[in-house]
């Protein structure tokens, strides 16, 4: 069975129309849902526990407090290993990631061993996007390149697949960033792994419920751990040596 990791905050009112939005795309049948909620006081965990799927194909993992993106992901995806799933596929909560995408990601992970949802790759496109998120983001996107010399467009994207096996690599274990910048610091791992990661162009869309989790401290943790990463080698407890890709990829 594959896996859709979907962490949330106040995302109550937006929560049930993806997961049925999901549960209802035919070529996802060998999906289950992930919801990690960090006890948010809107209700969205009980949400959740409503779902006529729950406990079925979809599955609830409760955190005590808001303690940020990254720290979510990573207990889901300890979570993922834990319960043997394949594919592991992440996205947010909100709609901004179209749940009709998820499958041509999968198909991406024929080659590949990370496949990104992106915007800014030919065919990748944002809509009813203010142009103050556009820059912020195109300007966010052009540091974290220079700074890491990263092969990706989209390095921020929270859109994404990731082959069988090799999220233990990537993020389970040693990665550091609580908040937004988990999207880089995996990224970054990622390439430095020696990881094939390929971009998929993705339609992304305005949150239409709900309120945007991000905050200054969000993106100042972004600035500054970007710029300290730009002075080490390699992520803390990557070896110097990348893994051959022939190793990693089947053919
Ligand atoms: N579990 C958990 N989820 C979070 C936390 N912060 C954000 N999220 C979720 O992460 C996803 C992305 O957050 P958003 O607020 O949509 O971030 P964004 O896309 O940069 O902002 P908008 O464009 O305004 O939506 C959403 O599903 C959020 O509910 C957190 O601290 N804990
Ligand atoms: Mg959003």
């Amino acid at each position: 069975m594959d896996l859709i990791i979907i962490p949330t905050f106040q995302e109550a009112r937006a929560i049930t129309g993806l997961v049925e939005r999901i549960l209802d795309i035919p070529e996802l049948d060998t999906f289950h849902v992930l919801v990690v909620d960090d006890a948010s006081p809107d209700g969205t965990g009980a949400v959740v526990r409503e779902h006529p799927s729950y406990g079925d194909r979809v599955q609830l993992l409760e955190r005590g407090g808001k303690d940020g993106l990254g720290a979510a992901y990573r207990a889901g995806f300890v979570w993922a290993e834990q319960h043997g799933y394949d594919v592991v596929v992440q996205m947010d909560a909100d709609g901004s990631h179209p749940p009709e995408s998820v499958f041509a990601l999968v198909d991406a992970l024929v080659g590949a061993d990370v496949a990104i949802g992106s915007r800014y790759v030919p065919g990748g496109r944002t809509v009813d996007w203010s142009w103050h998120r556009r820059l912020i983001s195109r300007i966010g996107n052009a540091y974290v390149r220079l700074m890491l010399g990263l092969p990706v467009r989209d390095c921020t994207a929270g859109f994404r697949a990731y082959r069988p096996g090799v999220l233990a690599a990537i993020a389970a274990d040693g990665t550091e960033a609580s908040g937004y910048s988990f999207q880089v610091e995996t990224t970054w791992r990622a390439s430095e792994l020696g990881m094939r990661i390929v971009e998929v162009p993705i339609t992304f869309v305005e949150r239409e419920e709900g309120a945007s989790k991000m905050t200054t401290s969000i993106a100042f943790e972004a600035l500054w751990r970007v710029s300290a990463w730009r002075f080490l080698a390699r992520p803390p407890g990557v070896g110097d040596t990348p893994r051959h890709l022939d190793e990693q990829i089947p053919t």
